[in-house]
């Protein structure tokens, strides 16, 4: 009988119920941030649904525009970026989205308390050959006083601010993690029963590790300080790991440990991903989970965002790694300082 019973493991917290149990550690709370948390889940399994069948219902493949940075949408990039714009315009608890696949701020023309930032579907390389892909969303209070049209002000705010942040990973299988500031917690998507459970609880990034995570083929453009850097994790026979979708690269390195870059290269000055989109939410995982990020200079959430599509350099994850780096780039900064 206990042989049985060993079998048939509790199943962990629901996220409903855990984001409801949750719901006190915010003063005044009044329901809308757990409510928001709640459609952005929802709509990250509509997500699921059409990435698990993409194959079968013509959904993959690219889409035959391009997005505003110019770069080509594949069907599911846009498919994700209805779903949740969508989701959230429904919910009621938003009044601005901004989205890396829409030029300008949606006004949702909702009276709710809350601005949304998302990557519907980050990973694109990756969308159509069955690779790990993700969603990746920040949550900031609005500043702008409830009721009025949402502004840009409401949407540019410096990760700091940030109530929540999280991503959703599709990979071997479909994950939401997030934070509110309180720890990190992940939750793994129970098909069959089509909930997210608790799986992971108060995540810790381990403080070091051996592996790191680059595009190695942009090496030759990379400044001669990262390039030093890469030589020592090879001296000192480092793995290295690189997926390319970077939900999922971020996520190895929060569980066993390593540092993710995308530093500048010589064709884009000013690194390829997105603050508001990519780098703000992961940074404020990853010092929840006791990691670091930077832009290589500053803290990324320090940076105060001009511009809606702001790209930025990205080193994050275990913290004595990612001091390491800065401590190379840091050379680079005293020198041009001096010159
Ligand atoms: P995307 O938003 O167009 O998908 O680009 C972001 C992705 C990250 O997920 C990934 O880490 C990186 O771009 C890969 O870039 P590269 O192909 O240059 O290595
Ligand atoms: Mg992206």
């Amino acid at each position: 009988m206990k042989q049985v019973e060993e079998l048939v493991l509790p199943v962990g917290t629901a996220l409903d119920r855990f984001i409801s149990r949750h719901e006190e550690q915010f003063p005044f709370a009044t329901g809308e941030l757990s409510q928001l948390l709640r459609d952005i889940a929802l709509a990250g399994k509509i997500v699921n649904r059409e990435i698990n069948r993409a194959g079968l219902i013509g959904v993959a493949g690219a889409y035959g525009q391009q997005n505003v940075q110019g770069e080509e949408q594949q069907k599911l990039d846009v498919i994700a970026n209805i779903r949740f714009i969508r989701a959230l315009r429904n919910g009621g608890e938003v009044c601005g989205i901004i989205s890396e696949e829409e030029e300008d701020i949606i006004d949702t023309g909702s009276r709710g308390k809350y601005v949304v930032a998302i990557d519907p579907l980050d990973g694109s390389s990756n969308i159509d050959v069955n690779v790990s892909i993700g969603t990746v969303f920040s949550i900031y209070r609005r500043l702008s006083p409830v009721g009025s049209a949402v502004t840009m002000e409401d949407v540019l705010q410096p990760g700091y601010k940030q109530v929540a942040a999280g991503y959703i990973l599709y990979g071997s299988s479909t994950m939401l993690v997030y934070t509110t500031g309180y720890g990190v917690n992940a939750f793994t998507y129970e098909s069959s029963l089509g909930e997210f459970f608790l799986s992971h609880a108060d995540m810790q990034m381990p403080k070091s590790a051996q592996s790191y995570s680059i595009n190695e083929g942009n090496y030759r453009d990379f400044s001669p300080e990262i390039i030093e850097y890469l030589d020592y994790c090879k001296d000192q026979k480092y793995t290295a790991r690189y997926i390319g979708s970077l939900v999922a690269d971020f996520h190895r390195n929060l569980l066993k440990g390593g540092i993710y870059l995308y530093p500048e290269t010589k064709s884009s000055p000013t690194g390829k991903l997105r603050l508001m989109y990519e780098c703000n939410a992961l940074a404020f995982i990853a010092e929840q989970a006791g990691g670091k990020a930077t832009d290589g200079k500053r803290r990324i959430l320090d940076i105060m965002p001009t511009k809606l599509h702001q790209r930025c350099p990205l080193y994050i994850g275990s913290v004595d790694m990612v001091k390491q780096v800065e401590g190379c780039l840091a050379k680079k900064n005293e020198m041009a300082w001096q010159s």
